[in-house]
């Protein structure tokens, strides 16, 4: 292309403060809390609006351009099975842990309203951390679990001790390693061994086909026990330590590969074998589903909150794009159908936003011991529709703002095609759509889930006073 300073050049879009340019989160965010606990977390959400426009971005664009590599053999042929991250994925994990985007969840500074806050970080976190969140997500998940099952077990009470601090030297990452080759989706068919030790510990036999951020400094996995029956009741919950030996090496671990994904590049995920891994039971014998539920449950709101995050970030690159963009003598957004579309992606967006938020509320009063049983039973109900429903949105919301910058979205060193290529995993793992439908199926079946929801939703829909809105809540009455 021919050119020079004289040409026409496009004006790229431009990511800004997304907490200060974010209105829609910001009112959320000023409803949900109460004053005095908005003033207190103002501080945070400042710092990680400057953030995430600023060096979180760096760092992500970095980290994207330098994927892991899985090293097998060193120069002379000894097998020392190294994955080799970049310094900027490193950093991402750094700031993690400052940022407090796990902990802040387990201080609870504000009781329930921790877990808003923390969803609000994410928001902004997410879209400007080459999907650092995820390690993050089933760090938390991780700490969870082992709050709620740990109990004495001081090895236990170490490892969330690190999954929950704010001190980048001691902060751990959790890897969830739940995918075997027979099942993503069916884990009951899960076929790892769990061999008992003199000293009260495990050796795990097995292979794992995902296991996402295989970097971390310990996994919960799933496995089972000699005489253990088939299916899930028979399988167990390990922990499993991720301290490298003397030689550099993972005790009784090979990694095969990392996988090649369309997205998610700077996140190592490997294909693995455990080949005696020392492990740790943890919650006791049995009944492994069901408590690694406690994990997936909390990955499943972080993945609804990224969605989230996600869609926003695209709809406002779409849309600081159509202010300064020009077509046939106007800019974008002076287009009806152009604006009919931004709007649209702000409507999906904002949709997602208030659920996401809606569902951290529920699960911080949960976790707090201060919601009543309707609000409990809402929450098993709505994390999995949280999930599923964000999650497909987020596709469409990305490739719908792909299009609107034209080529320029279908051009990768945009880094828009990334929008895209990092959403279309929030439908896939931690529970493909269907997956989650069934699971809805089985909070309404088995937990009655469905009666306490529609309550409240009748409730909200009754106390609208606003004339506009009534024929709207009207139409939702007879449809729910
Ligand atoms: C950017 C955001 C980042 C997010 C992090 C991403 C990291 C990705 C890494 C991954 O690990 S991806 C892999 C994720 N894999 C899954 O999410 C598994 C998907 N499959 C399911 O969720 C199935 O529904 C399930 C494996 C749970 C079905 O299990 P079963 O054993 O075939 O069904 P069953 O017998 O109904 O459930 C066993 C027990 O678990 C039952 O309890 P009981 O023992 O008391 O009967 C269920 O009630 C309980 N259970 C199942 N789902 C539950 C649950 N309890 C609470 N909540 C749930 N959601």
């Amino acid at each position: 292309m021919s050119g020079g300073d004289a040409a026409f050049h496009q004006a790229p879009p431009r990511v800004g403060d997304p907490w200060a340019n974010d209105r829609a989160l910001r009112a959320a965010i000023t409803r949900l809390l109460p004053a005095d606990v908005l003033a207190a977390a103002a501080p945070a959400l400042t710092r990680m609006g400057a953030r995430a426009g600023g060096d979180l971005l760096t760092l992500a664009n970095a980290a994207e351009a330098a994927p892991p590599r899985h090293v097998p053999y060193d120069a002379w042929g000894r097998l020392v099975d190294r994955i080799e991250v970049s310094e900027a994925w490193r950093a991402l994990d750094r700031a993690g842990a400052e940022e407090g985007l796990v902990a802040l969840a387990y201080e609870r500074p504000w009781g329930a309203h921790s877990r808003v806050v923390q969803m609000a970080l994410l928001q902004l976190f997410h879209p400007s951390s080459a999907v650092y969140s995820c390690p993050l997500a089933m760090t938390d998940g991780a700490a969870r679990c082992l709050e709620l099952l740990g109990g004495d077990d001081p090895a236990l009470r170490a490892a969330f001790a690190h999954l929950t601090t704010r001190d980048p030297a001691a902060f751990w990452t959790s890897g969830q390693w739940m995918t075997e080759r027979a099942g993503g989706s069916d884990v009951s068919t899960t076929a790892t061994r769990a061999e008992p030790r003199d000293d009260g510990t495990f050796a795990l036999h097995g292979d794992k086909w995902f296991t996402s951020a295989t970097t971390s400094q310990m996994a919960m996995t799933l496995a089972r026990l000699p005489g253990a029956p088939p299916g899930s009741a028979g399988l167990s919950l390990f922990l499993v330590p991720l301290a490298r030996d003397a030689d550099g090496r993972l005790p009784g671990i090979v990694v095969h590969r990392l996988k090649e994904k369309l997205g998610t590049r700077a996140l190592p995920t490997a294909e693995l074998t455990l080949a005696g891994a020392p492990a740790r039971l943890v919650g006791g014998a049995g009944h492994g589903v069901r408590k690694i539920a406690s994990l997936f449950n909390v990955t499943r709101v972080w993945n609804a909150a990224c969605a989230a995050g996600g869609m926003r970030r695209a709809s406002a690159l779409a849309r600081d794009y159509a202010e300064r963009r020009v077509a046939f003598g106007k800019p974008l957004r002076a287009h009806p159908l152009h604006a009919e579309t931004l709007a649209a992606l702000e409507v999906e967006g904002r949709g997602a936003l208030q659920l996401v938020l809606h569902v951290a509320a529920l699960l911080g009063r949960d976790e707090c011991g201060t919601a009543t049983d309707g609000e409990r039973a809402a929450l098993r109900l709505l994390t999995p529709v949280a999930k599923l429903l964000t999650g497909k949105q987020a596709v469409a919301v990305a490739s719908e703002a792909l299009e609107a910058f034209g080529g320029a979205g279908y051009v990768e060193d945009t880094g828009l095609p990334r929008l895209l290529r990092d959403a279309q995993v929030l439908a896939i793992w931690e529970g493909t759509t269907n997956v989650l439908a069934l699971d809805v199926l089985r909070a309404i079946e088995r937990e009655d889930a469905l009666a306490p929801h529609l309550a409240d939703l009748h409730a909200r829909l009754s106390a609208v006073r606003d004339d506009a809105l009534a024929p709207t809540a009207q139409l939702l009455h007879a449809a729910l």
